[in-house]
């Protein structure tokens, strides 16, 4: 009987292993994929990925490094004056679609600081993106995160107060595939259950505008202040 009882524990044990071996193999694309402290120092070219996935980021020429965090220099939105890359910190889609929201539960997390009304602060994708775009913008001051496909927009926002007093704050952005909701320094300040389908694109994460501004009228909706850091987790 002992004997026996001992048998079905192992077997047990087996099945747990097996079990796990398959689920991490499957859950290469989840847990953090994208984890930029930007603590490098100043001049780097770098924006170092601590996820473990290599994502790293190029570090444009605007933005100035110190070892504690990245400072985006001012360009208000009349300038009308297009930088390329060299304002943001370009993070590029990674082929196996791990930097991708996909269809199910996506969090992004920046610590930051700013003093303007303006900026897209970090983004993959733009308005005619084809698989959607993600956004994180503060107009008048106020953060919102934008997650959108052709199945399904939903944005939630960081409420009726401004942020933009040049004091540090945290803003988490958490969507599942029926809503987006919004925490400020751990508060949650606003909340939309929409269902946001499949977002999957070819475009590179920008961290302080847009990679392609808008022609006609130069729009490259520059961010101007200070990053702290950016984590996106998956699953
Ligand atoms: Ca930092």
């Amino acid at each position: 009987m002992i004997r026996n009882k001992r048998r079905v524990a192992s077997i047990g044990t087996l099945v747990v292993v097996a079990f796990t071996t398959v689920v991490s193999g499957a859950a290469a694309a989840s847990g953090t994929v994208l984890n930029l402290q930007l603590n490098e120092p100043a001049g780097s070219a770098t924006a170092v990925d601590s996820s473990g996935l290599k994502h790293d980021g190029s570090i444009g020429s605007h933005v100035v490094m110190n070892g504690v965090y990245a400072h985006f220099d001012r360009h208000p939105p009349g300038e009308g004056i297009p930088y390329g890359l060299a304002h943001l910190i370009t993070i590029p889609d990674a082929t196996d679609g791990s930097l991708d929201p996909g269809s199910g539960n996506f969090t992004i997390e920046i610590r930051y600081r700013t003093k303007e009304n303006f900026g897209n602060v970090l983004q993959k994708g733009q308005a005619r993106t084809v698989g959607g775009q993600v956004k994180l913008q503060q107009p008048k001051g106020k953060m919102s995160c934008m997650f959108k496909t052709p199945q399904g927009t939903a944005t939630a926002g960081s409420g009726t107060t401004p942020l933009n007093d040049n004091v540090f704050h945290t803003v988490r952005c958490e969507r599942t595939p029926t809503s987006v909701t919004m925490y400020v320094d751990g508060v949650r300040t606003g909340r939309s259950t929409r269902s946001t389908g499949t977002l999957n694109n070819t475009k590179p994460w920008t961290i302080g505008g847009k990679s392609e501004c808008d022609a006609v009228q130069v729009t490259c909706d520059y961010f101007a202040g200070d990053i702290d850091y950016v984590t996106l987790t998956k699953g």
